[in-house]
Parts: C-alpha cells; sequence; structure tokens
C-alpha cells in the first residue's frame, strides 16, 4: 500500500476513516518495512493485482509470477538486475495510477467528450448533496467541495475549468505529480493543524495519529515519534513543522520509493550476493513477491488475460 492517505476527499468519504489507535501514516516513505509483506506485494504487482494473487494457491503464484519474471528480465540475459525491478516498479505504480483514471473517467464525463469538467465532476460527486444541501449529513460536503474544487483548479494547469486525462490524474492522485506537490502539503496541513495557525505543532502531529484511550497504555511508537519530530520534523528546532517541513516529511525529495523497493526485494531474494536475481532465487523467493494463500480458494474463480 502507498502510505498516502490523501486522495480526495469525497474519495475519503467512501473508504472510511483508518481506526483511531491504528499507527495512521501520510507518508510515502515506509514506516515499518520489517515483515510488511503486503507493502512488498503491492509496491511489485500494485495493488489491484495483489489483491488478485492473495486468491491464488502457491503452484499458481509461483506460475505467474514466472512469467511475470521474464518480463521484467528487458535485456533477456537471465538475470533480474536491480534496475531491471526498479522500472518494473515504476511501472507498476504508474500502472495503477492509469488504470484508477481509466475506471473512473466514464463516471465522469457525463457528455462523452473526452475531457471531464468541473461542473461534471461537482454534479457526479456533490448532486445528490446540491439538490438538497440542508439534509443530514456526518460530513461537510461544502467544505469538501471547496477543496475539491480548489485541487481541480491546481491540477487544471491550462486553466479551462476542464481535466484532460492528465490533469485528472493529477486530480486524483496529487501525490505522483510533482506540480501538485505543494497542493498535497497544504490539505495534509490543513488536515493536522487543529489550531488553524498555519503550523504543525507536536500535538498536533501526534494527534494526526495517535488517539489516547481511556484504560490503554500508550503504545511505544507514539513516543518514537514523538521524538522523529524534535530530531528530524522540525528542522529548525522552533517547536512545529513549517510548509517545507512538511513537504520534507510526506514527500522527501530524497526518498525514490521504486528504488528503496527494488533494493528491499533483492536484499531479501538474493541468496548467493552477486547483486542480481536469477528466476529460481525469485521463484524459491515468491512469497516474498507476491504471496499466496495456502489454500487454492477462489483459484477457479479468478482469470486473467495475461496469465
Ligand atoms: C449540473 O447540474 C445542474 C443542476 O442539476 C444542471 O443544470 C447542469 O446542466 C449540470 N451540468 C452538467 C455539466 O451536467
Ligand atoms: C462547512 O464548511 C464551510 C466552509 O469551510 C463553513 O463555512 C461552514 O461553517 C461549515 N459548516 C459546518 C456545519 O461546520
Ligand atoms: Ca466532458
Ligand atoms: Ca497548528
Amino acid at each position: 500500500m502507498l502510505r498516502v492517505l490523501l486522495g480526495c476527499f469525497a474519495l475519503c468519504v467512501i473508504c472510511g476513516r483508518s481506526k483511531p489507535t491504528e499507527k495512521k501514516s501520510r507518508v510515502i516513505r515506509p514506516p515499518q518495512h520489517d515483515g510488511d509483506t503486503n507493502y512488498d506485494h503491492e509496491a511489485f504487482l500494485g495493488p489491484d493485482e495483489a489483491k488478485t494473487f492473495e486468491q491464488l494457491a502457491p503452484e499458481e503464484s509461483r506460475r505467474r509470477l514466472g512469467i511475470i519474471v521474464d518480463k521484467i528480465d528487458s535485456n533477456r540475459d537471465g538475470f533480474v538486475s536491480e534496475d531491471e525491478l526498479k522500472l518494473w516498479i515504476r511501472r507498476s505504480q504508474q500502472r495503477h495510477v492509469d488504470d484508477s483514471v481509466d475506471r473512473q473517467w466514464n463516471d465522469f464525463d457525463l457528455n462523452n467528450d473526452g475531457l471531464i469538467s468541473w461542473e461534471e465532476y461537482r454534479n457526479v460527486t456533490y448532486g445528490s448533496f446540491l439538490d438538497d444541501p440542508h439534509a443530514d449529513s456526518d460530513y461537510n460536503y461544502t467544505q469538501m467541495m471547496v477543496r475539491d474544487e480548489r485541487r481541480f483548479r491546481v491540477a487544471d494547469t491550462n486553466e479551462d475549468l476542464m481535466a484532460d486525462k492528465r490533469e485528472f490524474s493529477a486530480f486524483l492522485h496529487p501525490e505522483h505529480h510533482e506540480y501538485m506537490k505543494y497542493l498535497v502539503v497544504q490539505e495534509t496541513m490543513e488536515d493536522i493543524d487543529k489550531n488553524g495557525d498555519g503550523f504543525i505543532d507536536l500535538k498536533e502531529y501526534i494527534g494526526d495519529m495517535y488517539t489516547a484511550e481511556e484504560g490503554k497504555e500508550e503504545p511505544e511508537w507514539v513516543e518514537t515519534e514523538r521524538q522523529q519530530f524534535s530530531e528530524f520534523r522540525d528542522k529548525n528546532n522552533d517547536g512545529k513543522m513549517d510548509r517545507e517541513e512538511t513537504l520534507d516529511w510526506i514527500l522527501p525529495s530524497d526518498y525514490d520509493h521504486a528504488e528503496a523497493e527494488s533494493k528491499h526485494l533483492l536484499h531479501e531474494s538474493d541468496v548467493n550476493k552477486d547483486g542480481k536475481l536469477t528466476k529460481k532465487e525469485i521463484l524459491d523467493k515468491y512469497e516474498v513477491f507476491v504471496g499466496s494463500q495456502v489454500t487454492d480458494f477462489g483459484e477457479a474463480l479468478l482469470r486473467h488475460d495475461e496469465f
């Protein structure tokens, strides 16, 4: 899972909120990589494909992984290098973003003109609210709509209030588009900055990840996060995070997700430590790359053209 809980406000409503005691992270950087195999699977396959593989029996999982390995080895020298792995992971990410845009496109392009206007997006997403603005609701749709419109306008580079595929992709997945990064920072700060002073202080930072529960002991990671805040987040030591510090936290420029993930996968499976992977090394560690269920439940239900 890409650990960025941004998404459009409207999408958050659909997906629901994470449980308060669960550690919530807004960062692309994997916070607890150790043993988090779902994270590897999603990086390697993309989230949708990772779910498909979860349903497969081990033999089928390995068989399909074998086919993927042949695709990754683009120079066909019989080894998967770190660069080939990195390229593959980048493609998986991009494919996931493109698929999500394609999947949602027709829901919003009401007049089928190949563009999504703000009005189209607004009507589809907030139509029932606009029809009856005074209906009881747990959400402040006015606020959500204002925020979506602001994001739409930032994504809309030629300022015609119509989104083409690229602009709509930037709207839906701003964390993958460089020109959206300050909006991502702004939205994140608005979410966390409860006292509205334009900064994230320590209390707000912790409050975003953790809500104390009566009678429950504070988990250890909370104190670790407090130290992280002072040592790494609040670089100028004024007790709060400004825009630049927040940017460094959620979208660190020195962090390349695909590179980190390919290094990690290599480290996990390169048994003879020659810096590259044979098909055997990968298949022997198939659970690191794709995982699988131990039973063959669901196998008959899942058919995929590619295989
Ligand atoms: C959006 O909804 C309004 C109100 O129902 C309607 O007048 C308008 O034509 C709709 N716009 C689009 C682009 O569908
Ligand atoms: C909803 O948000 C709008 C715009 O931010 C604000 O003016 C309004 O007071 C909010 N409504 C409620 C019920 O909180
Ligand atoms: Ca349209
Ligand atoms: Ca604040």
